[in-house]
């Protein structure tokens, strides 16, 4: 085809779609879903996967990001994410709490049990739409892919609303919305050029079937032995038997009713067993209630991913995050990755992003990318250098426990982490599998602390994931009122403190069947789970310093490809005229990114309450006598909002000066407690 000809086609096509647009705005919004996701719309939700229907080919879908390193992903729980409502409610007065704590229905004066068992035990309320109302907020954070928590149907009368116990494969839960409701996120997200990334789960299956005698969670059996089936659980979680009748019994699809899809070994030790091992309990266990996979009898592995193949075509979402990886062997994820990989390339999406949640630590990371290979993009960085990022932005760690974690020829993940691509950086998440259970800012020394948490993520090696909340420093209540916190750092439901509700609702949704839509199911017995131990106050504030912050440096990182794919040099500085060295606990991280020619120096002051200074060594062949490096981020300015008496104010000079043996630095001084610089050779 000649080129001018593609060109009026092209042509044709955008004065078509602008006159669509104007005349019919709706029905561009269906067109430009694929004829896949408008059929399937079109239609009831399948009942099988296998057979009903044909996924498509080569279709025009949205190509995946060239390169992964260049996202910031959001991690967000969509329950506890945004409503879309928060019209209706105030901006939470982080200065006034109190006001935010309304007594009970009962007229009781606001109980911190109540606000907690709300959290620990109920859907709050958030939603796909309440996801899509904050793609601007999103965006302006500097976010450029958002990691969706499950969407995928629960069981009606439990609240698991953190979406990991499936009851429906090919459904959306009716709490967090529809299927179309996804599709059109997805659309919207892909406008703002932002990738959506589902959470998806392969291993095991929701509470949808108990053993025989009713019982849920009998101890364990090793390979080959397992129990008998016992029955199906009908919509209120009662035994109906072995035939599953309507679409609220049992499982779906249809294929997941056949009881040797599961493994039926009862509930094990989900840290038993060697790694290596397909049979190990930790592989063959339950997940408490949730049951397990019999992932290499024939055919279930198929099934499972064509479930997922169906969620690709229909949603056109740009990458999985795969749960529980560690608990099945290492062939089944082989093959499912590489399942999921190649149906994605099929339609045009080549780099579809596969993550892994391998928990168990870093041998185990490491050994999953190596085994599954290319089809296994990266791992979520949650073994041992989560807790140490922490401690090394707080100034509790030396930065060398850091930095060493990238070395290839001695860190376990040293030889992934090097490249940069292979693994997702996590500061703080919603399961802390190491480490307390509260976030970051929870005991940080002051609100903007986290910041120097996030500029470490967003400027060394790998791909960063910002868990939703640490824009605006979630850190649970004040000090003073934790006491009567139960299970907090510890104890039952210790992880709900990770999942407070951003849009603060005034109160959760009822509990079980009664919190189902339709209807607005709400239970005004108890306070919503909103942040800083309040309810009905939101906390989407964008004029926060923090957000402000991030933003600035996350523009900062999208602008300069250096600190994006730039090679990585923890960089020694020296502080009155000692000799250069990687200094210890809160003073100052500095580390070199370069790329061909240019070098981005970042400096974090890692003391909370004290400024900190020093000579950092640059590169003295990429920074000649006479050069300077420019200052192109700054987040003592950006939260001033002024740089009027602020030590090196954003486009100031810094001139590189040597010592009498080459030695190349920079005299960084009086950078405030937390704060961050990004300076370039070539601004
Ligand atoms: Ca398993």
């Amino acid at each position: 085809m000649g080129g001018g000809h593609a060109w009026t086609l092209l042509w044709c096509d955008a004065v078509q779609r602008a006159v669509v647009f104007f005349v019919f705005p709706n029905i561009l919004e269906s067109k430009m879903a694929s004829s896949f996701a408008a059929s399937m719309l079109g239609g009831a939700v399948p009942k099988r996967i296998e057979g009903e229907f044909a996924f498509p080919r080569r279709q025009r879908f949205h190509p995946s990001p060239a390169d992964w390193r260049d996202q910031v992903l959001y991690f967000l729980l969509v329950d506890r994410f945004s409503d879309g409502q928060e019209d209706s409610r105030p901006l939470l007065d982080r200065q006034n709490r109190g006001a935010a704590r309304p007594e009970g229905a009962d007229g009781q004066a606001w109980r911190w049990d109540r606000w907690a068992q709300s959290g620990a035990h109920r859907w709050q309320g958030g939603t796909i739409k309440g996801v899509q109302s904050k793609l601007g907020y999103l965006h302006d954070l500097g976010v450029t892919a958002i990691w969706l928590s499950p969407v995928f149907k629960q069981r009606g009368h439990l609240d698991t609303f953190h979406g990991y116990g499936i009851q429906n494969f090919l459904d959306v839960d009716s709490r967090f919305g529809t299927r179309r409701d996804l599709v059109e996120l997805v659309d919207a997200a892909h406008q703002k050029d932002i990738c959506i990334i589902l959470d998806i789960i392969f291993n095991h299956t929701g509470f949808n079937w108990v053993y025989p005698g009713g019982a849920t969670e009998p101890p364990f059996k090793p390979f080959p032995d397992h129990y008998a089936f016992g029955s199906w659980l009908g919509r209120n979680g009662e035994q109906v038997g072995s035939e599953v009748i309507d679409v609220e019994q049992g499982v779906w699809p249809v294929e997941l009713q056949d009881v040797a899809c599961y493994t039926r070994a009862g509930k094990g030790d989900l840290g038993a067993g060697s790694l290596e091992d397909p049979h190990a309990e930790h592989k063959r266990t339950d997940f408490f209630t949730l049951r397990d996979l019999a992932l290499d009898n024939p055919g279930v592995l198929n099934h499972l991913a064509d479930c997922y193949k169906y969620w690709i075509a229909l949603t056109d979402c740009d990458g999985f995050r795969i749960d529980t990886l560690k608990h099945v062997s290492f062939e089944e994820g082989r093959n499912f990755c590489g399942a999921i990989k190649e149906f994605a390339a099929n339609l045009g999406k080549a780099s579809f992003l596969l993550v892994g949640e391998v928990a168990g630590g870093d041998f185990a990371q490491d050994r999953f990318l190596d085994v599954i290979g290319r089809n296994l993009d990266a791992a979520l960085d949650i073994g041992g250098m989560r807790p140490t990022l922490q401690s090394v932005a707080k100034g509790l760690t030396h930065p060398q426990a850091y930095f060493d974690g990238f070395d290839p020829g001695d860190a376990e993940m040293g030889s992934h982490r090097n490249l940069g691509q292979r693994h997702v950086s996590i500061l703080d998440d919603h399961d802390h599998v190491f480490g307390v259970k509260i976030r970051f800012s929870s005991e940080a020394a002051s609100e903007q602390q986290v910041v120097a948490g996030v500029a470490i993520q967003l400027f060394t090696l790998g791909i960063p994931c910002i868990y939703y909340g640490t824009e605006q420093s979630f850190a649970g209540p004040e000090e003073s009122e934790r006491v009567f916190l139960p299970g907090w750092k510890g104890g039952d439901n210790a992880d709900r403190y990770l999942r407070e509700a951003m849009f603060g609702p005034l109160h959760p949704r009822n509990a079980g069947l009664g919190g189902v839509p339709p209807g607005d199911g709400l239970d005004p017995t108890l306070p919503g789970f909103g942040p800083f131990g309040t309810a009905g106050r939101h906390c989407f504030d964008a004029d926060f310093a923090t957000y402000r912050r991030i933003a600035a440096l996350g523009a900062a990182r999208k602008q300069f490809p250096v600190l994006r794919q730039g090679r990585q040099y923890p960089r020694p500085s020296s502080v009155f005229g000692l000799p250069f060295s990687l200094r210890g606990p809160g003073e100052i991280v500095a580390w070199s990114r370069i790329l061909s020619d240019e070098e981005a120096l970042c400096v974090v002051n890692a003391h909370g309450t004290q400024s900190r200074g020093g000579d950092v060594l640059v590169d003295a062949a990429l920074n000649p006598p006479g050069s300077a490096l420019t200052v192109v981020a700054n987040t003592a300015e950006t939260a001033a909002g002024s740089g009027v008496g602020v030590a090196h104010p954003i486009n100031s000079q810094l001139a590189v000066k040597r010592l009498a043996d080459g030695t190349a630095y920079v005299e960084i001084r009086s950078l405030p407690p937390s704060e961050v610089l990004v300076l370039v050779n070539h601004p």
